[in-house]
């Protein structure tokens, strides 16, 4: 099953930001689409939760140089 997960990131200022999180998480084993848009400072990433948890797609973001956190 896949699901859906909204971020919001901090620290993107162009579009190469958001195109960095979008390689790093979309190579992450389980994501099947993410997407980030600087101008709003919103993610989001549809994953299968079997393969890839949340938090491993967080850290992948600071990873990158970027602060993300969880909508609720
Ligand atoms: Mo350029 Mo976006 O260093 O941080 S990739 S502004």
């Amino acid at each position: 099953t896949t699901r859906r997960a909204h971020l919001e990131i901090t620290g993107m200022s162009c579009a190469t930001c958001s195109g960095s999180i979008e390689d790093a998480v979309g190579a992450l084993e389980g994501v099947e689409t993410a997407s980030a848009n600087f101008a709003t400072d919103e993610g989001t990433v549809a994953y299968d939760p079997e393969v890839v948890t949340l938090e491993q797609i967080v850290d992948t973001i600071a990873e990158a140089g970027f602060e993300a956190n969880t909508e609720t």
